[in-house]
């Protein structure tokens, strides 16, 4: 016997008003929270613990107008080429120009596809199933493509201008303050999310390896540094639920199912501006809405660790393949630090470069040059995904 069919019809207009006043309400509380403004730092070049108390007590904070002019020119220069070189269709090997398409030829994961205001992973088993609901999905313009990419891996070869924000050294200098002086990379990412077309990243905490380690704590799995070229509003930004980077164990299915919406009330959006720098503790529970709004984000995502969470552990299978990270791997994928900074020491003469601790008390320097251009090709297959 068939069951029978029920014929479920949204009610998008009732949605859009509901989200209307959610992210209104949202904003007030993301302002209250107390969480954002310039980098500083203490006379020891500790991050001002104002700062320090914010970002452990929320689980992100938005530091304000680190990227100037010319470094957001330089990205969005480059962010156009990116997106000029997508494939013109998802398994096609070609960009609309003709040319080899990026991510052809590549082993490491690149770039990631959606149906426009989509949410392609929510509900699914796919990254480890650590997004476990699907979000609501808005009805896309009958002239929308088939198709969007919202995701790519791996940016640092592609652009060089994250290559050179990768290697800014007040971001590092700070990183190196929350996870220690030898911290280590994660991973980098560019999240795409065009006007009416961006999918939506349905509610998840990243990190998957060390919840029952006895060591545990909240900033085990690390944090992730975004920064955003045209700022970001309620409507196209990370949302973030305060505070859950400090529980090992939460449901969100069940947090979900007791909103019984996706507008998780507990949750605040990161209202950004244009040049502003988040950094959002991998722990923490956080998502955003498909774009259903007339304004860009993008966010060049790029995350660090601290060597004690990924020397000489087992993990992988998200976005690298499985692996113990041993010192050569990580001494290996360190080196995008070392070619950042020279890029950056290059474009930007006038700054004083950030000193790596592992690369000076090893001894290394590394060049951005063209030998280092060939090097990075596929640099992603060594991502220390935890
Ligand atoms: O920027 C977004 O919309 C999602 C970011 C995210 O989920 C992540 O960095 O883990």
């Amino acid at each position: 016997m068939n069951p029978p069919v029920v014929a479920r019809t949204i009610d998008h207009a009732a949605q859009a008003a509901a989200m209307e006043k959610y992210m209104a309400e949202g904003e007030e509380r993301a302002h209250a929270l107390g969480n954002r403004g310039p980098i500083r730092f203490a006379g020891d070049g500790a991050l001002h613990p104002d700062i320090v108390e914010a970002y452990w007590r929320c689980g992100f904070y938005v530091f304000e107008g680190v990227l100037k002019a010319d470094e957001l020119a330089d990205l969005e220069r480059d962010l156009k080429d990116i997106m000029s070189r997508f494939p013109v269709a998802r398994g096609e090997e070609v960009d609309a120009q003709g040319r080899k398409a990026i991510g052809v030829g590549q082993q490491a994961p690149s770039l990631f596809w959606s149906k426009p205001l989509a949410d392609p992973f929510g509900g699914t088993a796919a990254a480890n199933g650590r997004h476990p609901v699907k979000m609501y999905e808005p009805e896309a313009a009958k002239d929308a493509p088939e198709e969007i990419v919202y995701l790519m891996l791996g940016t640092l070869q592609h652009s060089e201008a994250a290559l050179r924000l990768y290697g800014h050294p007040e971001v590092l200098k700070m990183v190196s303050a929350i996870n220690g002086q030898d911290f280590t990379p994660f991973n980098e990412a560019l999240f795409i999310k065009e006007p009416g077309l961006g999918a939506s990243v349905a509610w998840h905490r990243d990190g998957v390896t060390h919840w029952d380690d006895p060591e545990w704590d909240q900033g085990t799995h690390g944090f992730n540094c975004m920064a955003q070229l045209y700022g970001c509003t309620p409507a196209n930004g990370l949302w973030v639920v305060p505070g859950t980077h400090k529980l090992r164990q939460i449901d969100i299915a069940a947090m979900v199912e007791a909103a019984g919406t996706d507008r998780l009330p507990e949750a605040v959006p990161l209202v950004a501006k244009p040049g502003d720098l988040a950094i959002t503790n991998r722990q923490v529970v956080h998502g955003s809405f498909a774009n259903n709004s007339k304004d860009w984000r993008v966010t060049f995502n790029f995350g660090f660790h601290r060597r004690k969470s990924v020397l000489n552990v087992e993990a992988g299978g998200i976005h690298n393949a499985r692996a113990v990270y041993d010192d050569a791997r990580i001494r290996r994928r360190s080196r995008m630090i070392g070619y950042a900074i020279d890029a950056r020491r290059q474009r930007f003469p006038d700054e004083t470069p950030f000193v790596y601790k592992p690369h000076a008390e090893a001894g290394e320097s590394w060049a951005w040059d063209d030998k280092a251009k060939l090097d990075v090709f596929d640099y992603n297959l060594e991502d220390l995904s935890i």
